[in-house]
């Protein structure tokens, strides 16, 4: 049977009854790529799950199915979210597809355009504000709490509760079983937080046999979790994840220690090297804060974090989330490379240009 969404494949495990109005875009279900270039440099098998092919082209859509399902549910008639981006994009289709009106805040300047631009065809309300991410969190709390809209931050709980299936996918894709390392960029920090309730709930159903080790990362400029304090002007390439004062702090911090794993920071420079390896040598385009997860296990490897590993077992499985498609950050794209160079309409010229 063909694929019908996170809800419909993982319906056992969420908090949906026959009367919830599934609102879904067949969300899930996307690759487990085995990458050569990585798996060869750590000497282990090294996976890319790769979450830009969601509907909206990000990891979000997990979640979004459940919130915009459940505020249909209660017949929300208006739902809000502050954003860096894809939480815009997610949320603006997701409540176009079951006709609920939707607001988005998002920093002024400060998100790509291609999220920009889904959010605005979608037809949500979006407002730029004067202020940067963890300000419009701050108010888009403030007003769901006071008047009638439903939040669609991962505050929400149900979007934790969709975006843990990325969990049970990846189980499920390995042959049901756990890796044994879980690479993914921390922001405000709901996805570590829903990978980590998947992989404890197989354990728990007796699924798999064991869980991974959570590695997170923050990019240098914008790393609260590695500061252990807010970053009052986080700084980053990475704009989906330029966030000063993550929601989700605890339990991040809750998902690195019951996993014996870890979150650190990555700088730009090394986030931009995996963004353009992922591209030229594994044909994988990811935006900048997706490669965060990949830029993390290269520094671990060069630190020796996973020479134990290696020893214990010869093949271990790490995963690395690529949470959003490159597409959406077209600019970074073209910054990163030389412009294509023009030539005259003569085979001559062509000839002389590709040097054959
Ligand atoms: C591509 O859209 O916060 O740690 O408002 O877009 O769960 O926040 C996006 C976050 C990683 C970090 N990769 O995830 C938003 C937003 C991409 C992202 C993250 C985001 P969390």
């Amino acid at each position: 049977m063909s694929w019908r969404g996170i809800i419909e494949q993982y319906r056992k495990y969420l908090p949906v009854s026959a009367g919830t109005p599934v609102v879904t875009l067949n969300e899930g279900n996307t690759p487990l790529i085995p990458s050569k270039a990585l798996s060869a440099v750590l000497g282990a098998q090294v996976f890319l799950k790769y979450e830009g092919l969601n509907p909206t082209g990000s990891f979000k859509d997990r979640g979004m199915t459940l919130a915009v399902s459940k505020a249909k549910e209660s017949r929300a008639r208006v739902v809000i979210c502050a954003s860096t981006g894809n939480t815009s994009a997610s949320a603006a289709a997701y409540a176009a597809r079951a006709g609920i009106r939707c607001v988005v805040l998002i920093p002024k300047g400060a998100i790509a355009l291609g999220k920009l631009s889904q959010a605005l065809i979608h037809n949500a309300q979006v407002l730029a504000l004067d202020g940067n991410f963890d300000e419009a969190l701050q108010m888009v709390r403030e007003i769901a709490g006071r008047h009638p809209v439903t939040l669609v931050n991962s505050l929400n709980p149900y979007r934790l509760e969709g975006q843990k299936t990325g969990a049970f996918e990846v189980c499920d894709q390995l042959g049901v079983r756990a890796p044994d390392y879980h690479a993914i960029p921390v922001g405000n920090a709901g996805n570590i937080t829903a990978y980590w309730m998947g992989y404890k709930e197989y354990r728990e159903k007796n699924i798999v046999n064991s869980r991974p080790r959570m590695l997170g990362f923050q990019a240098e400029g914008a790393a609260p979790l590695v500061r252990k304090k807010i970053v009052l002007k986080p700084k980053t390439i990475a704009s989906a994840i330029r966030i000063g004062n993550p929601a989700s702090w605890k339990k991040a911090e809750e998902a690195r220690d019951e996993s014996e794993g870890l979150i650190e920071a990555v700088t730009d420079r090394q986030i931009l090297a995996a963004y353009e390896l992922l591209a030229k040598e594994e044909g994988v385009f990811v935006e900048p804060a997706s490669a965060a997860s990949v830029a993390g296990i290269l520094k671990l490897h060069a630190a020796g974090y996973f020479k134990k590993a290696r020893r214990q077992k010869k093949k271990f499985r790490v995963v690395c989330v690529l949470t959003g498609h490159g597409l959406k950050d077209p600019d970074r794209a073209i910054l990163s490379v030389k412009k294509p160079k023009t030539i005259p309409a003569k085979l001559s010229a062509l000839l002389e240009a590709i040097e054959l």
